[in-house]
């Protein structure tokens, strides 16, 4: 079915090999779907209009591999590539799956493990170069604690920083085109993750040593899991020029990590997502990092991806209705200029500090019995944006 919501390239939706492979393992269960061949991944992800794929090193490459069936994975793979025009834009490392890394990989207490883990990094970073990825996601997910008895969160985070900070400088000595991002995640699989929010995950980018390769990559579901509003997080990335990628899926508050499809849970916070990427005309990858229920076979694994793309296209109509509903737009210029608009439609000038301006402001008098009278239109704003949502409008 071709519609306006159908997903073509140049919307920069991606999936993850792991996440459209994903094989339903859960805790409690085995595995209910047989793995997928990555050039099949490929060739499905170009026809259903996907832009790209991304992985970690293992996801291609298993690591026990030897290097002439590297090479032979990584040529087939790369043909895959080069006949469907899909593209890799970014690359990360498994640094969670193996035993060794029951600790924490760049955090762990074994200094041999932290050494291992860099070791990792550096060929999962080559073999990204290599099939053209220029961003590369850091998810800390063994990177914490169960007791912090275990482990002092300053020692771990000095860690942390060496680790950035070294691999920084190996992309700049190899003169690669190379950005990283940074994934937070409050908590699983250890019981707290250092860093466990996009706003620690930016306080810290601005401790490295070059802090200008490194930004975030926030995801949904792991602000969500911290009780926190995901689009709060994405406009703090925006507003900092440090939105370097993003991983967009669904989570209820309160569960396991559900890795939901996009909107498939709270709609109206994914709307508001949607439309502040939108609206900041962000030009990024939109990289879908969920998965297919465990209920699923391979079809509803295809049915999960196209779902993904067409429900953010129908959000993204749903922001280009909103930004032009009279309505809508009347309330919100209403607010916009309350209160001394600087003329017409022009929202009040700024206030900025000058000695004459703060003797102005301390000469001032408000109108205070009228400011505390005033509502806001709120529920009205929030009603016509329902019920443009639920489709009636
Ligand atoms: C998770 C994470 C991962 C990372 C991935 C890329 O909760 O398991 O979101 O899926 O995004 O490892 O770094
Ligand atoms: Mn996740
Ligand atoms: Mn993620």
């Amino acid at each position: 079915m071709q519609d306006a919501y159908t997903p073509r390239p140049e919307h920069h939706f991606t999936f993850g090999l792991w996440t459209v492979g994903n094989p339903g393992r859960d805790p409690f269960g085995e595995p209910v779907r047989a793995p997928i061949p990555p050039a099949r991944i490929v060739h499905k992800l170009a026809e259903l209009g996907a832009y790209g794929v991304n992985l970690h090193d293992n996801d291609l490459v298993p690591s026990d591999a030897a290097a002439s069936e590297r090479d032979r994975i990584v040529r087939d793979f790369t043909a895959a590539l080069q006949a469907t025009g899909l593209q890799v834009p970014m690359a990360t490392t498994n640094l969670f799956s193996d035993p060794a890394f029951r600790d924490g990989a760049f955090t762990s207490n074994d200094a041999r493990v932290r050494a291992y883990a860099l070791q990792k990094t550096l060929a999962a970073i080559d073999l990204g170069v290599e099939l053209g990825a220029s961003m590369y996601v850091f998810w800390g997910g063994r990177e914490g604690v169960e007791t912090n008895a275990a482990k002092d969160a300053r020692s771990a985070l000095g860690w942390y920083r060496d680790a950035i900070n070294f691999l920084c400088d190996y992309v700049r000595a190899q003169r690669y085109d190379m950005r990283f991002a940074l994934e937070a995640k409050p908590n699983e699989p250890r019981g707290d993750i250092f860093l466990p929010t996009t706003g620690h995950m930016l306080a810290f980018i601005y401790t490295l040593d070059h802090p200008e390769m490194v930004g975030l990559n926030p995801e949904v579901a792991h602000e969500q899991m911290a009780g926190l509003d995901c689009s709060h997080a994405v406009a703090q990335a925006l507003d900092a020029g440090k939105l370097f990628h993003i991983d967009l899926n669904g989570q209820k508050l309160g569960r396991f990590d559900q890795d939901l499809r996009f909107g498939s849970d709270d709609p109206k916070g994914a709307f508001f997502l949607v439309k502040l990427l939108e609206d900041a005309r962000w030009p990024g990858m939109r990289h879908f990092d969920s998965h297919a229920y465990r209920t699923e076979d391979e079809d509803g694994v295809w049915d999960f991806a196209s779902g993904s793309m067409r429900t953010y296209l129908i959000l993204k109509e749903r922001a280009e209705r909103f930004n032009a509903d009279p309505e809508i737009q009347q309330l919100l210029a209403e607010l916009r200029t309350r209160g001394g608009g600087g003329g017409g439609d022009k929202p009040a000038e700024r206030i900025v500090f000058s000695a004459e301006r703060a003797r102005a402001l301390q000469a001032e008098t408000f109108d205070l019995p009228a400011i505390r009278r005033q509502g806001y239109a709120y529920e009205r704003l929030d009603q016509l944006t329902m019920e443009l949502l639920l489709g009636v409008r």
